[in-house]
């Protein structure tokens, strides 16, 4: 397996966290930057919460910077019905101490990626994309420097925002549609892949018999999370984790099918906005630059995880 340098743009969020602790356990992946956005809450808590987690799992030399504090065009929305007040409800990670790097998230990912060689940086977003969008118009050049975008984001037939748009597109269209444009190698980790990541009763016991802080910390997460989710749909199986599927198919694309097909985001639909309208006519997709996920081995995906979390030992 190849080592994959990445920058991940994020606002945690549970599932966040979980995103940033299979980055940094998996020696595939070498997380060079972290950069933090608004969405699922205000700027100052999900960079507040994304310090938290990186310092709790050890990880206090990696650049952090945050980046935009509302969204293109759309005014601010956030998701404290699912993460609660905090972005991180239901956890209690030690108050942070390391430092915020001094630049912009935009600065930053700019910086990052014209450091290193040409395609060796992957940008993995997510959240919304207005940090990715902002920097792609600040510095065009690095559409031809970076390796690949990986994103969660979007789906082709399903919804949670609305009936047919994601939360990371919904919040922000306009960014989205300026990221969805460029013509860097686009993978698209939309809903249609992440609600088939779901951890069960079984996973959830192995998780808690590491029995480290981690692991608790996780259990704690993905217990709130998972609460919510129960009650507002109905529904008794445990919730989809959706941010760390964008890294796990870096780490082992095997273990998610993808489909090559151009994808546009609605901008002004009067039910439709924010919807990512994928197209799968075959004759679409000669010299198509985005790709959709399909297909996932959940177990593959939770031992991926398990493994990480052993790795960090904590
Ligand atoms: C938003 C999210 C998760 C669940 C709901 N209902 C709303 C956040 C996650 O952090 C993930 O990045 C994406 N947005 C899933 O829509
Ligand atoms: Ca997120």
């Amino acid at each position: 397996m190849p080592l994959h340098k990445i920058i991940l743009d994020c606002d945690p969020g549970h599932d966040d966290a979980m995103a940033i602790l299979l980055a940094l356990g998996n020696p595939n992946i070498e997380l060079v930057a972290v950069t933090t956005v608004v969405g699922n809450q205000t700027l100052e808590k999900v960079t507040h919460n994304a310090r938290a987690i990186l310092e709790f799992a050890g990880a206090k030399q990696i650049p952090i910077a945050a980046g935009c504090t509302r969204p293109l065009v759309r005014a601010i929305q956030n998701a404290a019905e699912v993460h609660g007040i905090s972005g991180l409800d239901g956890t209690n990670l030690p108050e942070p101490t390391i430092p915020l790097d001094k630049r912009h998230a935009v600065d930053l990912i700019i910086d990052t990626i014209k450091a290193n060689p040409p395609k060796t940086i992957t940008l993995v977003p997510i959240g919304g994309l207005t940090n990715i969008a902002l920097a792609v118009r600040k510095a065009p050049e690095i559409t031809e420097l970076v390796k690949e975008v990986v994103l969660m984001g979007g789906g082709y037939h399903t919804g949670n925002r609305s009936a047919v748009s994601e939360f990371n597109i919904a919040i922000d269209p306009e960014a989205a549609h300026i990221v969805f444009n460029e013509k860097w190698p686009l993978t698209m980790v939309g809903l249609d892949l992440t609600h088939q990541a779901r951890p069960d009763d079984r996973i959830m016991a192995e998780i808690a018999a590491l029995k480290t802080p981690i692991s608790e910390f996780v259990v704690r997460s993905l217990n709130y999370y998972t609460a919510g989710y129960r009650q507002r749909s109905g529904r008794s199986d445990h919730a989809p984790v959706h941010d760390p599927c964008a890294v796990a198919y870096l780490i082992d694309p095997s273990i998610i099918d993808t489909q090559k097909a151009p994808v546009n985001i609605e901008l002004q639909g009067a039910l439709t906005t924010g919807m990512t309208v994928t197209d799968f006519r075959s004759q679409a997709t000669t010299d198509c630059h985005t790709q959709v996920a399909t297909k996932l081995d959940n177990p593959k995906l939770w031992a991926m995880f398990i493994d990480s979390l052993k790795r960090l030992d904590k």
